[in-house]
């Protein structure tokens, strides 16, 4: 059975962002696009929980069951969460089309109810040396964010 969900991003960085799985052992697709970033790299991951009562910061940290450290979407070692970046031109909507085979639309790993976030700055993928590098990519200011909703198939 094919999975679908989608994601309002809002913030200073406000988009739709469209989820798909074929079946439960199929990649994600994550598509859609972002408005309002600057040109250049930004974070985009799925941070624990999907409580935005406090803005993008209540969403807590990358989600992370399995206990690694921060990582790219290519690495053993990374987040669930980790999506990596999108990448601004500067002008017009950014354009996001990923696929990726460790987030899952469906059992106890699921990122249903999670909120996706963009971030102000470069993910540096763990790699930059940084004190943060290794749980958030230093990826700055959440400047985007929204919850993962299921959507209709
Ligand atoms: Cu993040
Ligand atoms: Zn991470």
């Amino acid at each position: 059975m094919p999975a679908k969900a989608v994601c309002v991003i809002n913030g200073d960085a406000k988009g739709t962002i469209f989820f798909e799985q074929n079946d439960e052992c199929a990649p994600v697709k994550v598509t859609g696009e972002i408005n309002g970033l600057s040109k250049g790299l930004h974070g985009f991951h799925v941070h624990e929980f999907g409580d935005n009562t406090n803005g993008c910061t209540s969403a807590g940290a990358h989600f992370n069951p399995c206990k690694k450290e921060h990582g790219a979407p290519t690495d053993d070692e990374r987040h669930i969460g980790d999506l990596g970046n999108v990448e601004s031109n500067g002008s017009g909507p950014t354009k996001v089309n990923i696929s990726d085979s460790l987030i899952s639309l469906f059992g106890e790993n699921s990122i249903l109810g999670r909120t996706l976030v963009v971030h102000a700055d470069q993910d540096d993928l763990g790699k930059g040396g940084h004190e943060l590098s290794k749980s958030t990519g230093n990826a700055g200011a959440r400047i985007g964010c929204g919850v993962i909703g299921i959507a209709k198939v």
